[in-house]
């Protein structure tokens, strides 16, 4: 597997906890580059459309109003095999069950309040980069 992209959010707890740093340095232990990053606070239209495939889900509304709380650091990852090299790194989508060392497992703190999303396929990561970053605002590395 080539060099591929995939899109990363550092949640609003893990900005609160001030640990954007300690979160960047894991991605980059891994070889992963930041092409793309942008501190913002997501709108509640724009996060309802990012997880538009959990919208009948019961746990929906607290996940947007969550996902809206505060800023959040969006990014582009780039690096060989990204999307699943991020995956690897973030650990299980509970902390709880997040292997020791993982992302996930570091710093976040319950299943919605989990650190940071990353991708689950490239066809995810097309449709979620697009959704936030515009082409000529990614950078090649
Ligand atoms: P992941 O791909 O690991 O981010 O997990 P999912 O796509 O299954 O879930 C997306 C987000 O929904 C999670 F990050 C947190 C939230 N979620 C819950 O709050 N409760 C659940 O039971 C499942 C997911």
């Amino acid at each position: 597997m080539g060099t591929e992209q995939t899109f990363s959010i550092i949640k609003p707890n893990a900005v609160k906890k001030n640990v954007m740093g300690a979160i960047i340095e894991q991605f980059e232990k891994s070889g992963l580059k930041i092409a793309a990053a942008k501190l913002t606070v997501l709108t509640k239209s724009k996060c309802e459309e990012f997880y538009a495939e959990h919208k009948a889900r019961p746990f929906f509304g607290e996940l947007v109003s969550f996902m809206t709380s505060g800023p959040v650091m969006l990014m582009v990852l780039s690096g060989n095999n990204a999307v699943a090299k991020n995956r690897e790194i973030m650990g299980a989508t509970d902390p709880a069950k997040a292997a020791p060392g993982t992302i996930r497992k570091l710093f976040g703190d319950t299943m919605g309040e989990n650190a940071v999303h990353g991708s689950d396929s490239p066809a995810s990561a097309a449709r979620e980069i697009a959704l936030f970053f515009e082409k000529t605002e990614i950078v090649n590395r």
